[in-house]
């Protein structure tokens, strides 16, 4: 099944699948919950286990996955039937981020696993601020397209020897979030009832962070044609087409970002001080929870409409 260039994933493969119940081995589809969006995996259906098998494994026990490290991110993979159509998936709940020291192959690691374990579709959630004036804090937005600066400039995820096994040399990203899966979503937002207004399409802009933007990055970001800007998301969508992976990427916005320019020191301007609010990790996991059941209802309505 592997050849020499992906050896290094067998171990991970033989560690869960010496735990997984045979139903649970081969999931279809895979979800990443960004900060915040981890009750997603109180709503996974978990079958009877033996006394030799486990469904939840933390990231720490995993072979080849690095440590989580970041609050509000707890670090586990977990494997489940989710909604009435009980389809299984497999759950990464917390995620790795090039902010954390990791490198771009280890935050990408998990894609390729899920890759060999039979995966097809990934759905990838997590926080974003706003760089368009039409979106509100609490709008979901479904991805359809990103633009990648860490990518452009050097910190591509597919940066090394080519794992032909996986993909090929030069993948396209043109199109890379599925037509027919933002359908569906925007399908199961309204099958919920979710106000019209609340689900915005528009571009991811990745940064690596941690530090946010600054108020001319912000704008930079918005003129290059960027809605959302987020430290995540993109590494794992550029792995998953590379696979051939289909993806929904939906994010929650958090918070607005800063676009104005400072305020002018010079006297003779003599401006009012702004009253934004400048983003904190706080903002963002609160603003996250308090929209998290709708995500989560939503992730479950698309899965069960798949
Ligand atoms: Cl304002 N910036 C970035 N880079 N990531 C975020 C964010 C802002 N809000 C949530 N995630």
């Amino acid at each position: 099944e592997l050849d020499d260039d992906t050896i290094e994933y067998s171990n991970t493969l033989k560690y869960l699948r010496a735990y997984l119940p045979p139903d649970l081995a081969t999931p279809k589809l895979a979800i990443i919950c960004g900060s915040g969006l981890g009750g997603l995996v109180n709503t996974i259906e978990q079958p009877k286990l033996t006394r030799t098998s486990k469904v939840e494994f933390s990231y720490s026990e995993i072979p080849g996955f690095v440590r989580s490290t970041v609050e509000g991110h707890a670090g586990k993979l977990v494997f489940g039937l989710l909604g009435v159509t009980k389809v299984p998936v497999v759950c990464m709940v917390g995620r790795f981020h090039v902010y954390e020291g990791h490198t771009r192959e280890q935050v990408t690691f998990p894609i390729k696993i899920f890759k060999l374990l039979g995966v097809e579709v990934l759905i990838v959630t997590g926080a974003v601020g706003s760089l368009n004036s039409k979106f509100k804090v609490g709008d979901v937005v479904i991805l359809w397209d990103h633009i990648s600066i860490p990518g452009i400039s050097g910190n591509n995820p597919l940066i090394g020897p080519n794992q032909s096994y996986f993909g090929t040399r030069f993948p396209s990203m043109a199109d890379a979030y599925d037509f027919e899966l933002r359908r569906i979503a925007f399908r199961a937002a309204a099958s919920l009832n979710f106000e019209k207004g609340m689900i915005k399409e528009g571009t991811y802009c990745w940064v690596a962070g941690p530090s946010y933007e600054t108020r001319a990055e912000a704008r930079f970001l918005n003129f290059i044609g960027g809605d959302v800007v987020g430290m995540s998301t993109v590494p794992e969508v550029v792995v998953a087409r590379y696979c051939g992976i289909r993806v929904l990427g939906l994010s929650i916005v958090t918070n607005m970002v800063l676009t104005r320019k400072p305020r002018s020191a010079d006297p003779e301007k003599d401006e009012p001080e702004g009253i934004e609010v400048h983003p904190s990790h706080q903002e963002v996991l609160e603003a996250s929870n308090a929209s998290a059941t709708m995500m989560q209802s939503l992730v479950k309505t698309v899965v069960e409409m798949i």
